[in-house]
C-alpha cells in the first residue's frame, strides 16, 4: 500500500521564520533627509499619545536593529518602504537619493545576514501632497503615481528583493477612508469616494502585479490582507450568514480580486444595495484579469465572534459592520484590546483560504500579542506572548500537515513600535524599546523572553514548540 500522499510532516527546511514592522511605526526621522509628510504622520500627530516623528528611531538604529535580527536568527524581515521618503510629494520628477540610500543600507544589511526582505510598498502612509494635489486615492490619478512609485522600487531594489506586498490592509483603508486622507461630511458621498478609492487600489495593484511578473520571473507579489476569522455567536443561519458576509466584504474581497482578477458578486450586490456606483472605465476589467497576485500575505491575529443586534453600531462607516455585536469568549486568553488567543482558529483560517484558493502560497505577514510592559532589571517576562507564539506555531504546523502551502511566518512585531491607536502603551515586540508615551528615554533595545523562545523556534525549526492543550484556555 502506498502511504505517500505527498503531504508534509513538518515545517519545510527553507521555511522563512521572520518578523514584521512598518515604516511610520518604527522609523521616526519623519522630517529628515527630505522625507515628505504623509497621512499617517498627520493622523498620529492628532493622537493624545505620541506621533510618528521619533517612534523607536529605527532610522538611526538600523545597524543595531539588523544585528539583533541576526542574533534572533531571522530568515525573513517584513517591513515597508515609506513612499514619501522615495518621492516626498508622491510624484516628484526624481526620487530622493537620501531615502534610496536608507533602504539600500537596510536591504544590504539584511542580505548580508541572509535575511530575506519582504517589502510592503504601501502601508497606511499616503504622501499628503497627493491628497492636496487631487484627493489622493479618491482620484483615478493615484493609480499612475502608485504604479510609477512601485516601478521605481522594482528598479532600485528588485535585484535583492524577491517578495513584494502591494498594499497593507486595503479593506481597512476602504472602510476607514480618513486613513487615506479622504473626507466628506455627507456619509453617502464619503462611502462613494471610499469605494472608488478601493476600486482604484485594485486597479493599481493589478497593474503592479503584471509589471512585477514581467520584470522578474522569480519574484513573488501579493497583497497583505487583514483577515480575522468570524465565528457566529450561535447556530442560527442568520448569525452564520452575517458573519460570513462580513468576512467576505472585509477580508476575502481583497484576496478574491488579487487571485481571481475580478470583482466578486457579493461585492457588486453590496454596492447595488447601497446605491454606490463605481467609476468603471473601458479596459478596467481586462486590467484586473491581466494582473494577479502569486501569493497571499495574511495579517491574522485572532478570531472574533459576532451576533446580530438591534443596536446601530456603524464602526467602520455604515453597511459592513453595522448591527452586530462582538462577543468575548471568556474561556480564551483575551488581551486588553479585544484580541483573543485562538490557535485552532488560525488552522481553521488557513484551511478556509486553501479551500478557496487551492495550493496558494501563504505568508503570515502579521500576527501578534499586545501587552502593557515594563522593564525589570533589563528583562521583560512576556509569558503570554510566548504562549501565543507556541500555540500559533503549533497550529501552523498542523495546517502545513493538512496540505496548506504556508511559506513564511512574520509575527508583529520585531520590536516595540508605535501602535496606531495606543502609542507605546500597547507593545507587541520581541524586543523591548526603552521609551514610553511621555519620554524618549534612551531608546535602548532589550530582547524579551519571547525573543529567546522564538530564537529557539528558528534554530530547531519549531522542535521546541509544545503540544497544545486545547482545553488550557
Ligand atoms: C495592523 C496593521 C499594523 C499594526 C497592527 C496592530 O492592522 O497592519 O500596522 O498597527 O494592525 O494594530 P494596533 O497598533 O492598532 O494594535
Amino acid at each position: 500500500m502506498n502511504n505517500n500522499y505527498n503531504l508534509k510532516d513538518d515545517f519545510p527546511d527553507d521555511f522563512l521564520w521572520g518578523a514584521s514592522t512598518s515604516a511610520f511605526q518604527v522609523e521616526g526621522a519623519a522630517n529628515e533627509d527630505g522625507k515628505g509628510v504623509t497621512v499617517a504622520d498627520l493622523r498620529t500627530k492628532k493622537s493624545k499619545y505620541l506621533d510618528s516623528s521619533v517612534t523607536v528611531d529605527h532610522y538611526h538604529h538600523v545597524e543595531e536593529d539588523v544585528a539583533l535580527m541576526a542574533k534572533l536568527g531571522l530568515k525573513s524581515y517584513r517591513f515597508s518602504i515609506s513612499w514619501a521618503r522615495i518621492f516626498p510629494h508622491g510624484n516628484d520628477k526624481k526620487p530622493n537619493q537620501k531615502g534610496i540610500d536608507f533602504y539600500n543600507k537596510l536591504i544590504n544589511l539584511l542580505v548580508k545576514n541572509n535575511i530575506e526582505p519582504i517589502v510592503t510598498i504601501f502601508h497606511f502612509d499616503c504622501p499628503i501632497s497627493l491628497v492636496e494635489q487631487y484627493g489622493g486615492w479618491a482620484s483615478r490619478r493615484a493609480i499612475d503615481d502608485y504604479y510609477r512609485y512601485a516601478k521605481t522600487l522594482f528598479e532600485l531594489f528588485g535585484d535583492r528583493v524577491h517578495y513584494w506586498l502591494t498594499i497593507n490592509e486595503q479593506s481597512l483603508l476602504a472602510n476607514v477612508p480618513s486613513m487615506n486622507g479622504i473626507q466628506d461630511n455627507n456619509l453617502h458621498e464619503l462611502r462613494q469616494k471610499s469605494e472608488n478609492s478601493n476600486y482604484y487600489m485594485f486597479l493599481a495593484q493589478a497593474k503592479v502585479y503584471k509589471l512585477c511578473h514581467k520584470m522578474f520571473s522569480n519574484s513573488k507579489i501579493g497583497p497583505a490582507v487583514s483577515y480575522m476569522t468570524n465565528f457566529p455567536y450561535d447556530h442560527t443561519s442568520e448569525n452564520a450568514l452575517k458573519s460570513k458576509s462580513m468576512e467576505d466584504l472585509i477580508a476575502f474581497i481583497d484576496m478574491d480580486v488579487a487571485i481571481r482578477g475580478e470583482l466578486p458578486t457579493y461585492y457588486l450586490r453590496y454596492l447595488k444595495d447601497k446605491n454606490l456606483v463605481l467609476d468603471i472605465c473601458d479596459g478596467d476589467f481586462e486590467t484586473l484579469k491581466e494582473g494577479r497576485a502569486n501569493f497571499l500575505g495574511l495579517n491574522w491575529y485572532s478570531s472574533s465572534i459576532f451576533k446580530i443586534t438591534d443596536v446601530e453600531n456603524p464602526k467602520m462607516l455604515d453597511g459592513v459592520i453595522s448591527n452586530v455585536e462582538k462577543v468575548t469568549d471568556e474561556r480564551m486568553m483575551n488581551a486588553e484590546w479585544g484580541l483573543s488567543y485562538d490557535p485552532v482558529g488560525l488552522r481553521f483560517a488557513m484551511q478556509t483560504v486553501n479551500d478557496r484558493f487551492p495550493h496558494i502560497p501563504i505568508i503570515i505577514t502579521e500576527c501578534g500579542w499586545p501587552e502593557r510592559e515594563k522593564l525589570e532589571n533589563g528583562q521583560v517576562h512576556d509569558q503570554k506572548r510566548i504562549k501565543y507564539l507556541n500555540g500559533y506555531i503549533y497550529e501552523l504546523r498542523e495546517a502545513i500537515k493538512d496540505g496548506v502551502n504556508i511559506i513564511s511566518f512574520n509575527p508583529w512585531s520585531f520590536l516595540d513600535l508605535l501602535s496606531v491607536n495606543d502609542g507605546m502603551d500597547k507593545r507587541y515586540g520581541l524586543v523591548f524599546v526603552n521609551r514610553d508615551n511621555n519620554s524618549e528615554k534612551d531608546l535602548a533595545r532589550y530582547p524579551k523572553d519571547s525573543f529567546y523562545f522564538y530564537q529557539k523556534v528558528i534554530e530547531t525549526n519549531a522542535k521546541n514548540v509544545e503540544i497544545l492543550n486545547i482545553n488550557s484556555g
